[in-house]
């Protein structure tokens, strides 16, 4: 018997996003998103790197669609650039940028590979971000447009969506921290209320793929909820860690699956609550098929009596292992935990690890290969926690690698390589890494190797 197996329909993907991978931001009639606006911004983005060539997809996505197919990878996670659709964020369409998706999803289907689209993973038409961005319930409505334009175009063959990737990222670290577009350090309030409306935006567009779909669909998005862990498993320290999963998720997952802001959160928020109504609630809970979690490091808890909610957050020491990202430490039990507590809370009954992976110091060796143990490491112990899971019925049915390439990695630029396949940016070369092997591996057995 092979150890840490799989179920026969476990699903084995990559996943990149637009802005990240496909360079050319302004072919063919595109607007310019925030990204391209802020990271031409000197001092914004590492050595001043920007998407100009990204790692060109835009113009190699055949042979990115032949490298997948030769690793035997079975979907593909990529997003759709809005302002490629729709170049001043609503209104008039260019043809041209639909156009593109369409030619890679018919280049995927035609090879074998399933096309999941997200429809936004951070870059935001720059017309839209003039007018307020994420400050705005206009932007999300605005995404609710696009999002029912592109599925009405795109769901003959494209049957799995998400809707939104990682809501913190795009707000918070876009408004409050200021290091992601579009760069603003804003007041608390202003801050929660471009929560609210990423959520918003996230219902909205689970409403217009219904609407729109012309087949039956599959709708999630893609979340970076805290990862909570048991520092150990007693019993103890898993109910505190359950406890601070969903206290955790008070401002995203926790609306949507329970349509109501919890009253402890009201109450911890006061007056930089953000402004919403009922209806809004409705919408953030339209119902979806599955949720999608990028998980990457651990948030440890242990039980805590005397602590207000039962639980505490385990400091991590100096030494702490991680990869090579300054927020990346290394705890792989949270591909077991985040998908058994979606479970045990929500009853969520379709979990998908959206994103998964780590930057490593990768370098082509004279032989030619790279040796990226470290980053084969850390998939290994993630999947033997996923193996985990499906092996107590947790319901985890498949698994998006990030990221299929090395690429932009947002205000890192080009200079930490998360990608299975490394590419050389002086000539855009792709070489598989041992880790893209070892991947490959796993999936033409369907079990850890
Ligand atoms: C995700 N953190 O971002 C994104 O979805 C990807 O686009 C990105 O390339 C990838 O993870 C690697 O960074 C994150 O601070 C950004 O914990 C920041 C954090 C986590 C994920």
């Amino acid at each position: 018997m092979k150890a840490y197996p799989f179920a026969d329909d476990f699903l084995w993907g990559a996943a990149t996003a637009s802005y990240q991978v496909e360079g050319y931001p302004l072919a063919d009639g595109a607007g310019p998103s925030n990204w391209h606006v802020f990271s031409h911004k000197p001092g914004t983005v590492e050595n001043d790197h920007t998407g100009d060539i990204g790692v060109g997809q835009y113009k190699l996505y055949r042979d990115d669609v032949q490298l997948m197919k030769k690793l035997g990878i079975q979907a593909y996670r990529f997003s759709i650039s809005w302002s490629r659709i729709f170049p001043e964020g609503t209104g008039r369409v260019n043809e041209k940028g639909l156009q593109y998706y369409q030619n890679l999803i018919d280049e995927l289907l035609a090879n074998g590979i399933q096309p999941w689209a997200t429809m936004f993973h951070w870059d935001l038409p720059q017309a839209l971000e003039d007018k307020g961005g994420w400050r705005s319930k206009d932007t999300a409505r605005a995404f609710g447009d696009y999002v029912a334009y592109v599925s009405s175009k795109i769901s003959d063959r494209v049957k799995n969506y998400f809707t939104v990737n990682e809501i913190y990222c795009f707000t918070r670290t876009g408004y409050k921290d200021g290091i992601f577009a579009p760069g603003l350090k804003l007041d608390p309030k202003t801050v929660a209320q471009t929560v609210h409306n990423g959520c918003l935006a996230h219902g909205l567009a689970v409403q217009a793929i219904r609407a729109n779909a012309v087949q039956p669909v599959n709708i999630g998005l893609a979340e970076n909820m805290p990862p909570t862990v048991p520092v150990y498993e007693t019993e103890e320290n898993i109910a505190a860690a359950r406890t601070a999963f969903r206290h955790y998720s008070a401002d995203k997952l926790l609306p949507m699956m329970e349509g109501a802001y919890a009253d402890f959160w009201l109450e911890e928020m006061g007056d930089n609550a953000p402004e919403f109504n009922d209806e809004e609630m409705k919408i953030i809970s339209s119902p979806i098929d599955f949720v999608g979690i990028n998980v990457y490091a651990p948030v440890y808890i242990i039980a805590d009596a005397d602590a207000p909610h039962g639980f505490r957050e385990v400091p991590l020491p100096q030494g702490y292992p991680r990869m090579n990202m300054p927020w990346l430490y290394v705890g792989p039990n949270i591909t077991y935990w985040a998908p058994r507590f979606l479970k045990e809370i929500w009853d969520v009954k379709g979990v998908y690890v959206t994103e998964n992976g780590c930057a490593a110091q990768d370098k082509m060796e004279l032989d030619g290969e790279v040796y990226d143990t470290d980053r084969v490491m850390y998939l290994r112990n993630h999947f033997i926690a996923a193996q985990r899971a499906v092996s107590e019925g947790i319901p985890l049915k498949g698994y998006f690698v990030w990221s299929l390439l090395d690429n932009f990695e947002w205000a890192s630029g080009y200079n930490k390589r998360f990608g299975m396949v490394y590419v050389n940016y002086q000539t855009l070369e792709r070489t598989p890494k041992l880790s893209a092997k070892f991947y490959s591996e796993v999936i033409k057995n369907n079990a850890v190797v």
